[in-house]
């Protein structure tokens, strides 16, 4: 059910405007996954059990138990396939065994049965768009064996009147550059939406349909919960291959820029959609004939908001897609953002996503810099609190519950294949910065291994930003993050958001339950100046602090009544009402 009633509210001598935000989900009938914190882990970077250099399983097995601690839900782990590792595991030659330099699938067993006995849920990623170049599917479409002439994109070249060979049309690669690569064995083109070593799949294949259903079925048959389905809007590509026209709004001069291009053909293509709901359909089939919870299916779409929320499903809900599609909305923030803009991301969700559907709030992922890098260190706990306050799931990047922030990488010891080969770029388009080895202790490479070089240099700040330094101090970003797990199950029984907008500087949420006697307040500054706020702007009654900022005035426990609020700029806390 969705509310749109505007209030106006006398408060103090003014007047201040409450747009009323939506009744998020009935209270009794939610599902694992709609009050969940999901969190990602970057297996290369996560923890390395053998001191190779890369992270692997048998390190995630070793950690298991800080998720408990943490109070995380459930992991989703980005690609452990066996892979050639042009593009971090993004580029599968084999979907149904685990990269070497990772494990075993003895070892992702072990990985299960442990997080399991955890009760900790089990997420895999799910690359669909695209397969390695070495993967035998591929080899087998390059020599047109039967029925595998048609798994990929193929197409003939063009030639112009001097006779010389060309791609079938303008289409490019998001890595820049065409996006066809000529096959010399095959005298034809394939298409390709990132590297050339990763030649996109030909999904309206009803073979290549079905080798992805039994590739799912072979992980949900192991024990996995559920998929995130990885870029699915590059999935289908217009059948015709017409060219697509110059976008004249993208200012973009250098026609071998992927942003030179209206993507209408390559891009959110209508089937796209019926084979979202197909896979939730097969997914919810498995669910309903092997019994145990939902398995759930996850989308990464980094498209405009109403075509996100058309992966979720159909307005009425007749058709399923996503359980959730992940919101990007927020995967920008940086310090120049203001409560106006958290109002405005928050608003657009509540009118473009039909009710029946739920919302998921994150800062930040493997493809972005990290928050605690786009903003003040003061901000980190001011972000961590309104990703757990918004209603919904909550998704953390690994490293962001102790505000771990980007690392140190120089185009030499760069990794990602979209940044490496233009080193002046290289800064602004590398995407190592965020992946840069999980940070321990302070023992040596931060205790991510023993000590043998890893893949991408250790941050030089883990000798003070650190997960065990941060666990033995009593106030810190760690401290507050698991707090805040543990609040995010109190908030589920106040399902009406709002969002105020009293302050330029003061980002003011509330949640109640319909009744009103259950009621919490989230305050954060996130100007630059010390504000002076009335508590009557936020209650007449007295609210009673349960967590707040690293350096913020108030400490849980404190009651505020009949004062001003203090705030200084990155201060934040939650406070729940209290009646006098
Ligand atoms: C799911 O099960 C229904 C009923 O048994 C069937 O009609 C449908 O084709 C199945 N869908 C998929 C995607 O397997
Ligand atoms: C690298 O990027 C710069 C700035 O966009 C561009 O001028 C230059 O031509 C590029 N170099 C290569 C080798 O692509
Ligand atoms: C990239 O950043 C590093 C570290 O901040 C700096 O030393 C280097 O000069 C930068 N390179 C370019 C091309 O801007
Ligand atoms: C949105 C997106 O780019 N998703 C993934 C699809 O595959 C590429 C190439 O392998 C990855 O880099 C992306 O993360």
């Amino acid at each position: 059910m969705r509310c749109t009633t505007i209030l106006l509210v006398l408060v103090g001598f003014q007047f201040w405007l409450i747009s009323n935000g939506a009744i998020v989900n009935s209270l009794e009938n939610v599902d694992w996954w709609q009050k969940a914190v999901f969190y990602q882990i970057f297996p290369r970077s996560f923890k390395d059990s053998d001191n190779d250099g890369i992270g692997d399983i048998p390190g995630i097995i070793q950690k298991l138990d800080h998720f408990v601690d943490a109070g995380v839900d459930a992991i989703w782990l980005s690609p452990i396939y066996k892979s050639p590792m042009v593009d971090g595991g993004y580029d599968i030659s084999d979907y149904r065994d685990i990269a070497p330099e990772y494990g075993t699938l003895d070892d992702f067993k072990k990985l299960l049965e442990d997080a399991h006995e955890r009760k900790l849920k089990v997420v895999l990623d799910f690359v669909p768009n695209h397969s390695s170049d070495q993967h035998i599917w591929f080899k087998k479409s390059i020599n047109k064996e039967e029925g595998y002439n048609e798994y990929y994109l193929w197409a003939d070249a063009k030639y112009d009147s001097e006779g010389n060979r060309g791609p079938p049309n303008n289409w490019l690669s998001v890595f820049q550059n065409s996006g066809w690569t000529w096959n010399e064995q095959r005298g034809q083109y394939f298409f390709h939406q990132f590297t050339n070593k990763q030649p996109d799949l030909n999904l309206r294949s009803k073979m290549v349909q079905k080798e992805m259903k039994d590739i799912m079925t072979f992980w949900l048959n192991m024990g996995v919960d559920g998929f995130r389905v990885d870029a699915v809007p590059h999935i289908y590509e217009d059948e015709q291959l017409r060219d697509e026209p110059i976008d004249p709004n993208s200012g973009v001069i250098d026609p071998n820029n992927y942003d030179y291009l209206k993507h209408i053909y390559t891009k959110d293509q209508p089937k796209t959609f019926e084979l979202v709901y197909d896979w939730r359909n097969f997914l919810d089939n498995y669910t309903a004939v092997n019994g145990g919870d939902t398995r759930i299916f996850m989308t990464e779409a980094a498209t405009n908001i109403d075509k996100v929320a058309r992966y979720y499903g159909t307005a009425d809900g007749s058709q399923l897609g996503a359980h959730f599609s992940f919101n990007f909305y927020l995967i920008g923030l940086t310090d120049y953002n203001r409560p106006m803009d958290i109002k405005y991301t928050v608003d657009a969700w509540q009118s473009s996503l039909p009710s029946i559907y739920t919302l998921n709030w994150l800062t930040g992922n493997h493809d972005n810099h990290r928050v605690a890098s786009r903003v003040s260190p003061r901000n980190i706990d001011g972000y961590n609190m309104m990703v757990m306050f918004l209603p919904g799931i909550s998704i953390t990047y690994m490293g962001e519950e102790f505000g771990q922030e980007d690392g140190e990488v120089t185009c030499e010891q760069g990794q990602d294949p979209s940044a490496v080969n233009n080193c002046t770029t290289f800064n602004q388009t590398s995407r190592d910065f965020e992946r840069t080895p999980y940070q321990w202790d302070d023992s040596i490479n931060a205790g991510f291994n023993e000590g043998a070089p890893t893949w991408l240099p250790v941050s030089k700040k883990y000798k003070y930003t650190n997960l065990e330094n941060q666990r033995e101090m009593s106030r810190s970003h760690y401290k507050v993050y698991q707090q805040l797990i543990k609040i995010k199950s109190l908030l589920r029984s106040a399902n009406t958001l709002t969002v105020y907008q009293s302050d330029a500087d003061i980002l003011q949420l509330r949640r109640s339950s319909e009744g009103g006697d259950n009621e919490y307040f989230f305050l954060f500054n996130m100007g630059e100046d010390v504000k002076t706020m009335p508590i009557q702007d936020v209650t007449d009654e007295a609210c009673l602090v349960l967590v707040s900022s690293v350096d913020a005035e108030y400490l849980p426990g404190d009651k505020i009544f009949n004062e001003d609020i203090t705030l200084k700029p990155g201060d934040s806390f939650i406070c729940k009402l209290l009646l006098v």
